[in-house]
């Protein structure tokens, strides 16, 4: 029987340097630190522009042990397809290639690059963590920013439109392995990117990464969030292998059972502020509708 995965038994490789540019809490540092754990030194980093490059650091600082390539904003898949050529020339097939990019870098500017990599069946993984907007450059609404979300694009009334659903678009590929992940939960992150190495092909990830700065809410809850974004039922953790779409960690336990109403989510940030009251209801129908459908399908 393999280990379960605990805080505990955690490589003690720290890939990620103690101290980095990013703000106070950032569920980035979180996911970034032990996903970096998860892949491993061997490793090829692929990164366009960010938060994440701004965590990296300027040469010739940087935050991570591992060699990284900033690319521009809308080829991340397509450089991380030229990094793979490279390795085979080389005859280093072994080493990982690893794309990380913002909700904005995979879901409008690099989406693109990323399907043709997917259709072509690039051994890579893709890791989108998902802070709902673009926050490098100062909080604009990006496709997966949630609807009625205030942002510096959407000021009054927040976003008319719904958040895209990318992990589908992704799985609509059909590549084997398609996984959502939680700052809050970084041992099943670590699981799903340990499994994902594991396969061939590509592999995508897609993780909801709480954002003090641009979400508007004290750093030190970054995991009360993110935790109840899951427990609300808003954001499910849940994996699709080779076809098979499942309910994962904190998600899987929520089936059958009573959720946190959406509204505990909302008021502890201060992006939710314009949903009114039947914004929110509407969305509370919403999730119980998805959430009946779950425990009708996998309940006992
Ligand atoms: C082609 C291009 N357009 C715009 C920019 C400016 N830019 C740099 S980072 C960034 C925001 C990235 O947002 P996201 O991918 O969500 O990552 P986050 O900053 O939220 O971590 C933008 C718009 C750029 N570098 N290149
Ligand atoms: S703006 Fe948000 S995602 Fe970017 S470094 Fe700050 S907390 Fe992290
Ligand atoms: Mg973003």
């Amino acid at each position: 029987m393999t280990e379960k995965t605990t805080i505990l038994n955690l490589s003690e490789d720290e890939l990620v340097h103690p101290g980095n540019r990013a703000c106070a809490g950032c569920g980035l540092s979180i996911v970034y630190r032990i996903g970096l754990k998860a892949l491993g030194r061997d490793t090829i980093l692929v990164v366009p522009p960010s938060c994440l490059t701004v965590l990296q650091g300027l040469y010739p600082i940087a935050a991570t042990q591992l060699p990284c390539l900033n690319v521009t904003f809308a080829s991340t898949a397509a450089a991380a397809t030229g990094v793979l050529g490279a390795l085979k020339a080389q005859g280093r097939e072994s080493t990982l290639v690893a794309a990380w990019a913002g909700d904005g870098g995979t879901s409008d500017i690099g989406i693109q690059a990323l399907s043709g990599a997917c259709e072509r069946g690039e051994n890579f993984i893709f890791i989108c963590y998902d802070n709902e907007a673009y926050m490098n450059t100062g909080v604009q609404r990006s496709g997966t920013t949630p609807q009625g979300v205030i942002t510096t694009t959407t000021p009054f009334s927040g976003k008319s439109q719904k958040k895209k659903d990318v992990p589908s678009i992704i799985a609509a590929h059909g590549i084997d392995y398609v996984a959502t992940a939680s700052a809050a939960y970084p041992l099943d992150l670590y699981d799903k990117i340990v499994k994902a190495k594991t396969m061939n092909g590509p592999k995508y990830i897609h993780i909801h990464t709480p954002c003090p700065a641009g979400w508007g809410f004290n750093p030190r809850f970054t995991v009360k969030i993110g935790k109840l974004a899951v427990e609300t039922g808003l954001y499910d953790l849940y994996e699709i292998e080779n076809n098979k779409w499942r309910l994962t960690g904190a998600s899987k336990k929520l089936i059958g059972k009573k959720r946190t109403p959406v509204n505990e989510y909302f008021n502890t940030q201060n992006r939710f502020k314009a949903l009114s009251d039947e914004q929110i209801s509407d969305i509370q129908k919403e999730v119980d509708i998805k959430w009946q459908s779950y425990d009708e399908t996998y309940g006992n």
